[in-house]
């Protein structure tokens, strides 16, 4: 029994802005080009395509804005691109709202069903259902600034296999809005997993990377939240790290919780176990890396 079910609304044809396509639905469609117009010089678009995969929970009430800055910091990406949201039936409305966004914007939501809930389980879903082997993963709480999707995209064109949003780095910053405690918790959480990785901000949530690169799912443990981590560690990944500007989240509810925090500490715990174990004692071989679907 399938228990997935996929609401592919999306249209290759909106990423490349035909003037003969969806004319009625373009009326509403937001202005992304002033938006693409205020990207840095740096941010010069590269051409492979890429998917954005976004896992969400609950999170209807922002959807509209995300896609609307997806849009905007893509418009002038010069290949096709989509925007795959990867929800925990979240029973919220999330599908009448991409199914309305959908009509201008080639994004499409898949609804998880099969327990249990979870962001990583979510993540890879999403990296397998992808239209295209460029992916980038982000939140949906508009937390990770999708105008840096063309940098972390351009980073991983000089030869990373992962491309880390990274708040820890130099040129980097937290929201204002971050309570000490909140800031305190986070360096703490970032400080246990450094040992594992050679990065700055190991979990993050903001990646780039080709699929093809990535270790299968059988390789990973990836209960929780911080698939990141798992792909570094147990992928070995060379990675680099883009800075950016980090934002609370003005919009809808956290979903982190103890859970969320007994799933990380269980997380590091197998991560540590096969660390000093030695890894998987060889090098990742093709066979183990990434496969994605066959459509
Ligand atoms: N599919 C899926 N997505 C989830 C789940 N839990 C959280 N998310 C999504 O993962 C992203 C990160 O979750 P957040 O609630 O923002 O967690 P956080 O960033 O640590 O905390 P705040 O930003 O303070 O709310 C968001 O896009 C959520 O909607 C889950 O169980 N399943
Ligand atoms: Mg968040």
């Amino acid at each position: 029994m399938n228990r997935h079910r996929s609401m592919d609304i999306a249209d290759p044809r909106y990423g490349r802005g035909s003037p003969d396509s969806a004319p009625a639905a373009r009326s509403r469609c937001p202005d992304s080009q002033a938006a693409a117009a205020a990207l840095p010089a740096e941010s010069a678009p590269v051409s492979a395509p890429v998917s954005i995969v976004v896992p969400t929970f609950r999170e209807a009430a922002g959807l509209r804005a995300l896609v609307e800055r997806v849009q905007g910091a893509l418009s002038g990406y010069g290949s096709e691109w989509e925007l795959l949201l990867v929800d925990d039936d979240s029973c919220d409305g999330s599908e009448e709202v991409v199914a309305e966004l959908g009509r201008c914007a080639p994004v499409r939501l898949h609804v998880r069903r099969e327990p249990p809930r979870d962001l990583s389980l979510s993540v890879l879903l999403g990296i397998r259902l992808a239209r295209f082997d460029r992916v980038v993963v982000m939140d949906a709480d508009l937390s990770h600034p999708p105008e840096r999707i063309p940098d972390l995209l351009g980073a991983l064109d000089t030869g990373a296999e992962l491309v880390l949003g990274s708040r820890y780095v130099p040129g980097a910053s937290l929201d204002r809005g971050w309570s000490r405690s909140r800031r305190l918790s986070s360096r703490l959480a970032t400080a246990l997993a450094q040992p594992l990785v050679t990065c700055a901000d190991p979990l993050s949530g903001f990646f780039a990377a080709d699929r093809r690169l990535l270790p299968v799912p059988e390789r990973l443990r990836p209960l929780g939240y911080k698939i990141a981590l798992e792909l570094m560690v147990r992928g070995r990944l060379r990675t680099t790290e883009v800075p950016i500007v980090f934002h609370d989240r003005h919009i809808g509810s956290s979903k982190m919780s103890w859970r969320t925090l007994l799933a990380y500490l269980r997380q590091l715990a197998r991560l540590y176990r096969f660390h000093l174990a030695g890894g998987w004692h060889q090098a990742p071989t093709r066979r183990g890396r990434h496969r994605p679907v066959r459509r």
